[in-house]
């Protein structure tokens, strides 16, 4: 491939909303890289690094690791890779992120795709989990639907008027969200 810098997809969308799901059947299908930052933070925590403990406070009260923190991780993880096409699966969650990525990577995503969930929807999926997520319970998840819709949207919002927003209809069984994502891949050039 003759590009320079990767083609950088953000996933976005409320917590539950099926970012992860759908990146999974992105990557079968179109070969993508998937990078999760929730993954990524929760590596940390498993690690024992010097952040995990306050990672830990953090995700356990559904609010914000500092943007240095993630955005170092995301870089590692590009730089060690090598692919040349990434999901970034909920990163940026605030404008904060957004700006201190776009410093650091020194580009934009070429594409951001939103998942739209409801959220009486979305707080079914999250609760019905059962893998042990230390932030799968009602008060977390109040915490992190109110960290999206204050933080989270504002990004949404910047990336659609730069005509960069896929928004995609989080709601239905996999397979047919799957079906609305699939034709936002299959006409790209990369
Ligand atoms: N499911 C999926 N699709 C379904 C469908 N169509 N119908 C019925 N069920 C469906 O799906 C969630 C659940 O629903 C699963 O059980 C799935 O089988 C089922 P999933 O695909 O996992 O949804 P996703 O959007 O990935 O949900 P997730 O809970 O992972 O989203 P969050 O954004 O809340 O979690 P994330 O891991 O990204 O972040 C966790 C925390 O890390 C954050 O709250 C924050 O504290 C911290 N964080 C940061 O600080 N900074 C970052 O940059 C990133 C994270
Ligand atoms: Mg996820």
């Amino acid at each position: 491939d003759s590009r320079r810098t990767p083609f950088v997809t953000f996933v976005l969308g409320g917590p539950g909303s099926g970012k992860g799901t759908q990146c999974t059947r992105i990557v079968e299908t179109f070969g993508f890289t998937h990078l999760s930052a929730g993954d990524l933070l929760r590596r940390e925590i498993s690690s024992n690094s010097e952040n995990g403990s306050m990672i830990l406070s953090t995700i356990k009260e559904g609010k914000i690791v500092p943007s240095v923190v993630t955005v170092q991780l995301i870089q590692k993880a590009i730089e060690t890779s090598d692919s040349n096409r990434f999901l970034i699966d909920g990163f940026p969650r605030t404008e904060e992120n957004r700006i201190a990525y776009e410093r650091v990577i020194g580009a934009e995503p070429d594409i951001v795709l939103f998942f739209d969930c409801p959220e009486e929807e979305m707080v079914k999926r999250v609760l019905n989990r059962n893998q042990g997520r230390i932030d799968d319970n009602i008060d977390t998840v109040k915490e992190r639907l109110k960290v999206f819709a204050e933080l989270n949207l504002p990004v949404i919002k910047h990336y659609s008027k730069k005509g960069k927003l896929y928004k995609i209809d989080g709601t239905g069984s996999e397979d047919e969200i799957f079906e609305r994502v699939r034709p936002v891949f299959a006409a790209l050039r990369y």
